[in-house]
């Protein structure tokens, strides 16, 4: 199958990629302590989390990562990548891919950095290239080398179909030091998703040089989970645990606890296993359940755990990015209460439906404990400019 190869490593020419100079940069003076929001504040039992604008006037912020360097790594749906100072909001473009190809749901994604960063500056991305409608839609996961200035020297580690839609994709790197990948089901009626021949539909886990874990599944193949619609989050959690989630169609968004060679059900089952044909089916192929199904709906997408002393009150939480489902009328940040050992989900609250904008992806701060949320505007697929804001309990002292 074409969609299994493993891409030799490609260097891709230079002349494809370019990197803004300064000119770019936002020039941004302002004052921490002069920033803050006095108007708009969120209260908690003990805490009060500050609001301020960090970064403005972006084009559809798609992943936000802490970097190992303490600046904020942003993605844009149309390819750029912001390098941004945290304590300022200040940035620089570090890269502009002109082979992206975005729209609706293709463009720019997840973005992670190498685990051993001291020895190694790489940046692991993935983006969309080529034409849906002309069958060269390809998904592409590429490892960057960092300047401290640029990303450069791109090398391609994986790649294989994309569409117009659910493409995914979010990366993390797993406590074994592997990368895992989000990918969508590429909608193609979906049994991409079931298939074991395919890479859509699935969380696949990945050598850092690219290659399969011999420790996989099958040790053939990139697959470590399958069954999955279109999931946009990734987190490890305590004890190790991933989290993933992922959109349902139009029932049964769903937060889920990732196990090697698990069958997540997509698309003869959704959220639980609650429909006599769901209950047959599951029996049948041991269906892994959802932590949490949300029905109608939401469009949950980017994942954070948060178990910072500076926000109590949210400790061993997943907090999620939630866009806001088919008419738009759920955009918020839900923030998900844990059991001890992780594995259920004890409480599910609601913030910031205020703000009305599809929230994409959030960061955390792991000196401060402030919690960043990338904004996407108030419709469907994303309106720019665009805001990354900051929430912080200022009384906290690290
Ligand atoms: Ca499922
Ligand atoms: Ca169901």
């Amino acid at each position: 199958m074409d969609c299994l190869k493993t891409f030799k490593p490609l260097i891709l020419s230079l002349s494809l990629l370019s990197v803004s100079n300064c000119t770019h940069a936002q020039k941004k003076t302002q004052k921490e302590d002069d920033s803050w929001n006095e108007t708009r504040k969120i209260e908690l039992g003990q805490t009060t989390l500050s609001e301020r604008d960090l970064v403005t006037g972006i084009n559809l912020p798609w992943d936000i990562s802490w970097g190992p360097d303490d600046y904020i790594w942003v993605t844009e749906r149309g390819g750029r990548v912001l390098h941004v100072d945290p304590k300022t909001g200040a940035y620089e473009v570090i890269l502009e891919h002109r082979e992206v190809v975005d729209g609706a749901e293709r463009g720019m994604f997840g973005l992670t950095h190498h685990p051993d960063w001291e020895n190694q500056k790489k940046v692991f991305i993935v983006y969309t290239n080529g034409q849906w409608k002309e069958g060269t839609a390809r998904e592409r996961l590429s490892v960057f080398e960092w300047t401290g200035k640029q990303l450069i020297n791109e090398q391609v580690l994986l790649e294989f179909p994309a569409h117009g839609w659910h493409n995914g994709s979010r990366l993390v790197i797993s406590p074994d030091n592997k990368i895992l990948m989000s990918t969508g089901e590429v909608g193609q009626g979906a049994e991409t998703a079931q298939s074991l021949t395919s890479y859509n539909g699935k969380i696949l886990r990945i050598n850092l040089d690219g290659s399969i874990p011999n420790d996989n599944p099958d040790p053939n193949s990139y697959i470590y989970s399958y069954g999955h619609r279109n999931p946009q989050g990734l987190t490890i959690g305590r004890n190790g645990i991933i989290y993933s989630s992922e959109h349902g169609q139009s029932l049964n968004d769903e937060l889920n606890i990732i196990k090697p060679g698990g069958n997540y059900g997509w698309p003869h089952v959704e959220g639980n296993c609650d429909t006599e044909a769901e209950k047959i089916y599951c029996a049948d192929k041991a269906v892994e359940e959802p932590l949490i199904e949300w029905t109608p709906s939401m469009g949950v997408t980017g994942i954070e755990y948060y178990d910072h002393p500076a926000i109590p009150e949210w400790r061993n939480c997943v907090l999620a990015a939630v866009l806001g489902g088919m008419r738009g009328t759920h955009k918020h940040m839900a923030v998900i209460h844990l059991s001890e050992g992780g594995k259920s989900a004890t409480k599910n609250d609601k913030f910031l439906a205020s703000l009305n904008e599809r929230i994409r992806d959030i960061c955390v701060n792991p000196h401060t404990g402030a919690v960043y949320i990338a904004l996407n505007g108030a419709d469907y697929p994303g309106v720019a400019p665009n805001i990354i804001k900051e929430f912080k309990n200022r009384n906290y002292t690290p």
